[in-house]
């Protein structure tokens, strides 16, 4: 006994050694971290669950670009969504498609050149004034400038209708009590056919908000317009049909050709008169074939 007594001290010395309990404490703050990751992983699911937080996935039928994201020259804040508002005809809002920046970039552009806005003859094909459309209007060059060949690529991206089927980017404004009468945008004369053969569909951006009135309307669409929302907030033109509120950066598709290759009739629309305010907007519309610009 006497002869271990010096082999016990030694082994208590050792137990009460502080190097013995570190790796007691090491993996404390192992399990500790553990714990903290998991209650972090919980909260973060929670958050996800509720809707508080989101990952970078769009749903099904966002485009690419996610919030902020960078055009060229200009970012992009607001966030971009698109929702399907009518199948006959094939209508679709891409909200916030433009940037406030852009918006105000293509208005500044086209501001010194705006003339009064004519429609096309259908027998001649030719040009002409007439009181159906009494806005003013002008043409930016397709592929004019780094902001608009972004724009121009982006509705490629977004329609597949490559960018050399664009025509240029027409640019309009109403003042109070111009509008634009519902009209067909395809072409019933082979004149204006010549280039690029059939207009397939439109892609109209607005740039600015309009007060009142100025609304886009569908007056055949088959959709029952009096049960969407926003509808009480419509002028009487408006509710005439399905009708969509100039929101500045927003951007209305519809097609005026039906996927079976016929032109679709159900595409009629107009610009219902401006009320109150002023209504800036941009259509680009785009071509069976490349169009020659
Ligand atoms: O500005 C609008 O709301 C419609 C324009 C339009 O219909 C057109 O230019 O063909």
């Amino acid at each position: 006994m006497a002869l271990l007594r010096p082999l016990m001290a030694k082994a208590e010395a050792r137990f009460s050694n502080q190097r013995f309990f570190f790796p007691c404490r090491k993996s404390r703050t192992y399990t500790l971290a553990l714990t903290l990751l998991l209650a972090l992983s919980v909260v973060l699911l929670v958050l996800l669950a509720l809707d508080v937080l989101s990952l970078p996935i769009g749903p099904l039928f966002a485009p690419s670009r996610s919030h902020s994201e960078k055009t060229e020259g200009f970012v992009q804040s607001g966030r971009q969504w698109t929702e399907v508002i009518s199948w006959e005809p094939r209508a679709s809002v891409y909200h916030n498609f433009l940037s406030k920046e852009e918006c105000e970039y293509i208005i500044q552009l086209a501001k010194p050149h705006m003339k009064k806005s004519t429609v096309v003859n259908s027998t001649t094909g030719g040009s002409e004034d007439n009181s159906v459309r009494t806005s003013s209007g002008m043409f930016l060059q397709r592929g004019r400038d780094k902001i608009i060949r972004s724009i121009e690529k982006r509705i490629a991206d977004y329609t597949f209708i490559p960018v050399e089927h664009g025509e240029g980017l027409q640019v309009l404004h109403y003042e109070v009590g111009q509008k634009y009468e519902p009209h067909l945008d395809y072409f019933a004369d082979e004149f204006n056919t010549k280039n690029g053969g059939q207009r397939i569909a439109t892609f109209l951006m607005y740039l600015s908000d309009v007060e009142e009135g100025g609304e886009t309307v569908f007056p055949n669409a088959k959709v029952n317009s009096s049960s969407l929302p926003g509808y009480n907030e419509l002028s009487d033109c408006g509710k005439a049909g399905l009708a969509l509120k100039p929101k500045m950066g927003d951007a209305l598709l519809f097609w005026s050709m039906k996927p079976d290759a016929t032109m679709d009739p159900l595409s009629l629309h107009g610009a219902c008169p401006v009320i109150k305010g002023n209504k800036w907007s941009a259509p680009k519309w785009m071509r069976l074939h490349e169009y020659k610009a």
